[in-house]
């Protein structure tokens, strides 16, 4: 095995970090263990199990809905998460961040409730040709419904956004533009500050699916201006069934209702309901009460770690691996812009993604391989699927290391 050489941010302890997630330390296919997987999932400290165990041990009851002790012990834990969203995405107001249980769920509540309100027939909607299919899918379904046009902005070969088209594409028919801020096939960091006012120039509001970003960098909402902003608590070191879609109030005020039930209303009679405000309307029914607070855990984590050090530790980390895997004879590494973070996705001439994955998988080694939900992006670079590693500030140079040993080895048994 190679030396593990210094990092250059001596200001990360990344030991001290990893024994923070006790699931590291286990070993795979009789191998320690390395999770290189966390675009789909990161991994949970410590902190969020305990709080998780704690409200299901101690406080399980349901939200504002009882008077009794329990009742109002978890609506004050729940609400207390809210404010801890609003803190780390800098909302103006807490209200403006929505719980929901996903990124998914996030843009399918803006599509379907914006677009009711604010999408008629001939209007047009800009995605971006390196979009999740979470980030296409609702909004093709209302471009259909609604007789609106989808229109997509183009990348170049390095999976980059050609922002000369995106800007020909806005117009007067423009009623939403939606771009992931973190490519999670490509690693892509767009700049979508540029591109949200861009947008505003031409009074258009700006959808960002953060998914791929929160977990990698901090992200300021007021500072991007950006409309709408959505992200999974699962990708961001809380549990499964937490998130969030933040908007300006001065568009969720006037959006309908996504969902309806228990919990949104203010009045209900078989004439008529009125819908309590936000966040309540767009809540509709018991929601993952445990998972959200769990989320507010997870923010706890970050702001315990000095997330902006772990940001610059991760990118160094990224950098390392993409050097390594591009020093390999038979590797190609997929999506090659200047801005980047956390996703080294790749192929390996003559051997099927599926296979390096569970090749690499014998060796303890998670790694995704499949299209990424994003087959869009596939059919660009004319892949079927990719190999893809992705990076959190828990891994290490020696994992990386590990890593292109097993690309090496694999590359020996196929030739
Ligand atoms: N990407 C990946 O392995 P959910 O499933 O709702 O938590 O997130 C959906 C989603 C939306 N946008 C982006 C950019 C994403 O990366 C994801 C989830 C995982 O890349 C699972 S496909």
């Amino acid at each position: 095995m190679k030396a593990v050489k210094k990092m250059k941010s001596n200001s990360w302890d990344v030991e001290k970090v990893r024994a923070d997630f006790p699931v590291l330390s286990q070993t795979v296919n009789g191998k320690p263990l390395r999770y290189l997987d966390n675009a789909a999932s990161s991994q949970v400290p410590q902190t969020v199990i305990d709080r998780g165990a704690k409200y299901l041990r101690e406080e399980h009851s349901n939200i504002h809905r009882g008077v009794h002790y329990l009742s109002q012990h978890a609506t004050t834990a729940y609400e207390a998460a809210r404010e801890k969203v609003k803190r780390f995405i800098n909302a103006r107001e807490a209200k403006e961040c929505i719980f929901v249980r996903g990124c998914t769920e996030g843009v399918n509540l803006v599509a379907s409730s914006y677009g009711r309100k604010f999408v008629s027939e001939g209007d047009e909607i800009i995605v971006s040709q390196m979009e999740h299919h979470a980030n296409i899918i609702p909004w093709q379904m209302l471009a259909e419904e609604k007789g609106a046009k989808l229109r997509v902005i183009p990348m170049n070969e390095r999976g980059e956004l050609i922002i000369e088209e995106y800007e020909n594409l806005l117009n007067e028919r423009t009623k939403i533009v939606t771009v992931s801020h973190v490519s999670n096939s490509l690693g892509t960091v767009n700049p979508i500050k540029e591109m949200i006012a861009t947008a505003h120039k031409f009074g258009v509001p700006f959808f960002v699916d953060g998914a791929q970003s929160v977990p990698h960098f901090p992200v300021d909402v007021q500072d991007l201006d950006v409309d709408f902003f959505t992200f999974s608590g699962h990708k961001m070191f809380a549990p499964t069934g937490s998130g969030v879609v933040y908007g300006k109030r001065e568009w969720l005020d006037k959006m309908p209702p996504y969902q309806t039930g228990g919990g949104m209303i203010r009045t209900v009679s078989f004439e008529k309901t009125t819908f309590a405000p936000i966040p309540e309307k767009f809540e509709a029914g018991t929601p993952a009460i445990a998972a959200n607070i769990g989320l507010g855990a997870a923010i706890d984590y970050l702001n315990s770690i000095d997330f902006a050090a772990a940001a610059r530790y991760e990118h160094e980390l990224l950098e390392y691996a993409t050097e390594k895997l591009s020093a390999i004879e038979g590797v190609r590494i997929v999506g090659t812009a200047k801005e980047k973070a956390s996703v080294l996705s790749f192929t390996i001439e003559n051997v099927h993604p599926h296979d390096i994955g569970t090749i690499l998988d014998q060796s303890g080694i998670a790694i995704r391989a499949g299209h990424h939900c994003a087959q869009p992006v596939m059919q660009f670079f004319d892949v079927p699927a990719t190999a893809r590693a992705s990076f959190a500030f828990y891994n290490t140079r020696e994992e990386v290391d590990v890593l292109a040993d097993a690309i090496q080895k694999v590359i020996e048994v196929f030739a």
